[in-house]
């Protein structure tokens, strides 16, 4: 069964680039409503835990290197369907192919640096959550 939470990061490149205001704005306009919610910094060790699943991938080295860049917004999000319909106001992973309108379309700077995280299942939305927030950060 669905759960109604996903997990997202606003990833460096928005962070730096003054994005933060109008990516939030666009979430909380879509109807989710903000459940937990900080500026934070991955260091090596967390960022390459939280992508464990890419360790295979040729871009790893450089997706860790990136996320630990500089700050990021970690943010727990409630909305029905919270999951796919978070997917969907992001885009597609690369912002070329994202749709019009979706925030790697609106704010990301390339298929690595693609602006925001949104969790992939209502199992790892869980444990992503987890991994950033304890339970008395989370309203
Ligand atoms: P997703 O974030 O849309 O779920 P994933 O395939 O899970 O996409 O990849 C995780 C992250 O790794 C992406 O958001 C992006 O930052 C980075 N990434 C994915 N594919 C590539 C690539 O081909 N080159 C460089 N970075 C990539």
């Amino acid at each position: 069964m669905a759960t109604n939470r996903t997990f997202t990061m606003l990833k460096p490149d928005a962070v730096r680039k003054g994005y933060i205001g109008g990516i939030i704005e666009q979430i909380t306009a879509s109807g989710f409503r903000i459940v937990a919610m900080k500026l934070t910094q991955l260091t090596t060790d967390d960022a390459a835990a939280f992508y464990a699943v890419h360790k295979e991938r040729p871009f790893y080295g450089e997706l860790v290197e990136y996320m630990t860049s500089g700050p990021i917004v970690a943010a727990i999000l409630e909305k029905e369907n919270a999951v796919e319909d978070f997917r969907t106001l992001i885009g597609a992973t690369n912002p070329e192919e994202a749709a019009e309108g979706t925030i790697r379309k609106k704010y990301a700077t390339s298929i690595s640096e693609n602006a925001v995280h949104g969790s992939d299942s209502d199992e790892n939305a869980a444990i992503e959550g987890a991994f950033h927030f304890a339970g008395r950060e989370q309203f």
